[in-house]
């Protein structure tokens, strides 16, 4: 096979005090007003929104695409907080492809993974730094960051995965992490239809 420019070894380096890697490709920010819908204190997040809308979480990709594959990296950072009592939190999703898992590698911080199927089934990885968790095709994932300080992990998926978000806009988790005296509680989370 002829190798082309894309088919040749790549490194980034990751940085473990700022929890970020360089070179990256690009880079998402996430404030209150894209995940306002997530959290069960809607005015709690609306005047977060108002009061300067801050950032929640940060996403760092590389796609390694060669010729023949598309094996991808994403690094998030989510900084620690609570709106409405419920702890800071990614927006969770599931991957398109029916047959596409992902491997999280908690670099930094503490909290949860929380993962769902769409017939119900839940589970919750607690997370310290090293936790590495795989999450199969069909589950849906998210990860609250619990403690003080920003949680960072590494996520390794394929590309031909694709995301999709309506099913946890529509009925979120089955379970809510909720700061109780500075601990974190797991509650049924009421808004679900
Ligand atoms: C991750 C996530 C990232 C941000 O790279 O996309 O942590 O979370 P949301 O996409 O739910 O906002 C991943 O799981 N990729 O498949
Ligand atoms: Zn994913």
């Amino acid at each position: 096979m002829t190798l082309q420019k894309e088919d040749y070894p790549i490194c980034v380096q990751f940085d473990f005090e700022k929890g970020e890697f360089a070179p990256f490709q690009s880079k998402a920010e996430r404030r209150v007003s894209d995940l306002a819908m997530m959290f069960a204190d809607s005015e709690a997040a609306a005047a977060l929104v108002k009061n300067g809308d801050p950032l929640v979480y940060e996403i760092f990709y590389y796609g390694f695409t060669t010729s023949v594959s598309d094996m991808a990296l994403g690094v998030t950072r989510i900084q620690p907080g609570t709106i409405g009592g419920e702890y800071h939190m990614t927006k969770g999703h599931f991957h398109e492809a029916h047959d596409q898992p992902e491997i999280y590698f908690c670099v930094k911080g503490e909290g949860y993974l929380l993962m769902e199927t769409l017939e119900g089934e839940f589970r919750a990885h607690q997370w310290n730094k090293g936790t590495i968790s795989h999450i199969p095709p069909m589950w849906a994932h998210r990860v609250v960051n619990t403690g003080s300080e920003p949680l960072v992990f590494v996520a390794s998926y394929h590309l031909a995965a694709g995301h999709i978000y309506e099913p946890v806009v529509e009925k979120g988790f089955a379970q809510r992490v909720i700061d109780e005296a500075g601990k974190p509680v797991f509650k049924d989370n009421l808004q679900r239809r």
